[in-house]
């Protein structure tokens, strides 16, 4: 019998992690990883964020499930173009997993890649898919002691998005008390506060992802950086949370 210890497998994983990270990089293409349990309202993010976009970033989309392809459906809908992966049972993307959905897009005409990881906060912490930012998203009908219980996702990730916050007043949910909880593991990482289904607070996150990619390198967004290094970190990340 062959056992491969776990070790091995993450050490595997950040060497596609680093390849997908120099890919992106010569491209001029910033890649966001979006992890959150099932149901968090992660697409539902994406579908207000991009609404909000017009011009200013070129994005794509990489949608990481288990089985199906709603979620890829949703996002073809907004005619950004968008690959599928599923996992069939695996619960978290891997490095290999995406560079394997890359080849179906065309780096050089985007600026802004968005992976929306399988709905998980344990899994998804261990496997650095060779992104520049990490964000986690989190409802507030999960309640608010998850940064506490499952603490390695929060710890890797560079923001929190509190979704659902248009539901607060029907939950026990505490902003403050997670916004502490994020502050201790992730001092740097922003707190932002959305309602997607209404549009609140989403200006300030697509905002912030706009500076975000201006912040990484030369090329302007909106104008598909071509061939042109964006200069960015490329460093391993945010590997074994
Ligand atoms: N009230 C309210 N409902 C929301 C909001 N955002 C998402 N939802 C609802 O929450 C449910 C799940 O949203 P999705 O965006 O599909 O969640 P997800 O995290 O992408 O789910 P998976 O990809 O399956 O993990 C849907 O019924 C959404 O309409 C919000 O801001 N307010
Ligand atoms: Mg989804």
């Amino acid at each position: 019998m062959k056992i491969v210890a776990a070790k091995k497998l993450l050490r595997a994983n950040q060497k596609f992690a680093v390849e997908n990270r120099t890919n992106f990089n010569a491209a001029g293409v910033f890649t966001v990883n979006v992890v959150g349990s099932p149901g968090a309202g992660k697409t539902t993010l994406l579908e207000a964020i991009f609404g909000q976009l017009d011009d200013r970033l070129a994005p794509a989309v990489i949608e990481g499930d288990i089985a199906g392809s709603i979620d890829a459906q949703r996002i073809e809908q907004l005619d950004v173009p968008v690959v599928q992966i599923n996992t069939e049972g695996a619960c978290h993307l891997d490095a290999t997993m995406v560079a394997a959905a890359v080849e179906g897009l065309k780096l050089e005409l985007l600026d802004l890649l968005v992976i929306e990881n399988v709905g998980n906060l344990v899994c998804t912490a261990g496997f650095d898919l060779g992104e520049q930012l990490r964000v986690v998203v989190l409802s507030v009908s999960e309640g608010d002691d998850k940064i506490v219980k499952y603490p390695a996702i929060f710890k890797g990730s560079d923001a929190l998005i509190i979704t659902k916050s248009d539901l607060s007043a029907h939950t026990n949910f505490n902003a403050d008390r997670v916004t502490t909880d994020m502050k201790r593991l992730a001092p740097d990482a922003p707190v932002f506060q959305v309602a997607a289904l209404q549009g609140e607070g989403i200006p300030a996150v697509a905002q912030w992802l706009i500076n975000k990619c201006k912040a990484a390198g030369p090329s302007a967004p909106g104008s598909a950086g071509g061939s042109n290094p964006r200069g960015m970190n490329l460093s391993p990340g945010k590997a074994g949370g």
